[in-house]
């Protein structure tokens, strides 16, 4: 009997710390609970970007929503829709003018449609390298073609790299402008890329970016032109193997917050988001290097040939009519003269 009363305090004992114990763990899980509630984020960013989420500008943009949320103390969140989940480039430019999406990243050539100053980063032959795109984007010119956005229903915060463009085509290599003649070339849905396209001889194809591997695979089109971390990618060099470095334009990428969104953050919150997208400027454009230098040993490893173009005289005579017709622009011509002025600068 004594031996029983005995078990059966000890039993009660357990039981009651046990209690104790569990009231505690839901104290804790109620804390825990009340904390996740205090970091509710106040403000949901929609971003989209058309690359997957290992390349240099979604990982911007994944950089930018960190630092949102880190420095807003989880009150701003970002998601990032990658992969062109929120449509393809002309569209989710669309979507961000209606505020359906905040801040998209995408490459200035569309944008060219809408702002008409844009173009003159889309010119043909006109950047000498990255360093004279960089003097221009980082200087008062590229803050002008910017702020040229805001009637369009864009804020522009600024510039990712995207390093040069050159042709590729599943025929063979580009040595002059006359190689082109004949072949079918996508172009981004932007007149200034179907014009220079025109000048140099071949047949421009306006096609969405996620369409192209399967038209160069079916021979719908002939070959595309791109940087080499898109045309890696993309595997666009399974079906398209000739690389031809003419590197014809240096379009970088731009940053694009809806003006929609925009009027109704704080000032706060606006300086905050700048300073964001200024941070994965830098990022971004440090993986820039690194991937491009990547991406074209592994297609070097993959045997695309790629080719050097010795001759770039004869392709900036064919691309002259591209300019006698956006230099009838008096603002267009003038701010080709000094990006001009720019480059000469560096030699
Ligand atoms: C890439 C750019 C993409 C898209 C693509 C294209 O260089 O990063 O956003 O514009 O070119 O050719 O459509």
């Amino acid at each position: 009997m004594r031996k029983i009363s005995w078990l059966g305090v000890v039993l009660l004992v357990l039981l009651i710390f046990s209690c104790k114990k569990s009231e505690e763990k839901s104290a804790s899980a109620k804390s825990l609970a009340e904390q996740k509630k205090e970091i509710k984020p106040e403000i949901i960013l929609k971003s989209a970007d058309d690359h997957p989420p290992d390349y240099p500008t979604t990982q911007g943009l994944f950089y930018m929503a960190k630092y949102l949320e880190e420095k807003s103390g989880g009150r701003i969140k970002m998601r990032v829709y990658h992969s062109a989940q929120l449509g393809s480039e002309k569209e989710t430019i669309e979507q961000t003018q209606f505020g359906a999406i905040d801040l998209n990243r995408v490459n200035i050539n569309p944008v060219t449609q809408i702002s008409k100053t844009m173009i003159v980063l889309a010119m043909p032959f006109l950047f000498k390298n990255e360093e004279h795109l960089h003097r221009v984007l980082d200087g008062k010119i590229g803050k002008k073609l910017l702020e040229d956005l805001e009637p369009y229903g864009l804020v522009g915060l600024g510039y990712y790299d995207a390093g040069a463009r050159s042709f590729y085509n599943s025929h063979r290599p580009i040595y002059k402008p006359e190689d082109l003649k004949g072949l079918k070339i996508r172009v981004q849905k932007s007149q200034i890329m179907i014009d220079m396209v025109r000048a140099l001889g071949a047949s421009p194809t306006p096609m969405a970016f996620e369409e192209v591997y399967t038209a160069l695979q079916t021979g719908v089109i002939d070959g595309a032109e791109n940087n080499f971390p898109s045309y890696y990618y993309t595997r666009h060099y399974e079906v398209a193997k000739y690389y031809s470095l003419d590197k014809h334009c240096w379009s970088p990428e731009v940053l694009l917050f809806s003006k929609k969104t925009w009027e109704r953050l704080s000032e706060a919150d606006r300086r905050l988001i700048k300073e964001a997208a200024f941070a994965s400027v830098i990022h971004q454009r440090k993986l820039w290097k690194e991937y491009e230098k990547k991406a074209e040993q592994r297609l070097r490893q993959a045997g695309v040939k790629i080719n050097q173009i010795k001759e770039i005289t004869a392709f900036q005579k064919a691309v002259e009519p591209v300019y006698e017709k956006y230099l009838k622009d008096p603002k267009i011509k003038e701010l080709i003269q000094e990006i001009k002025a720019i480059g000469e600068e560096l030699e």
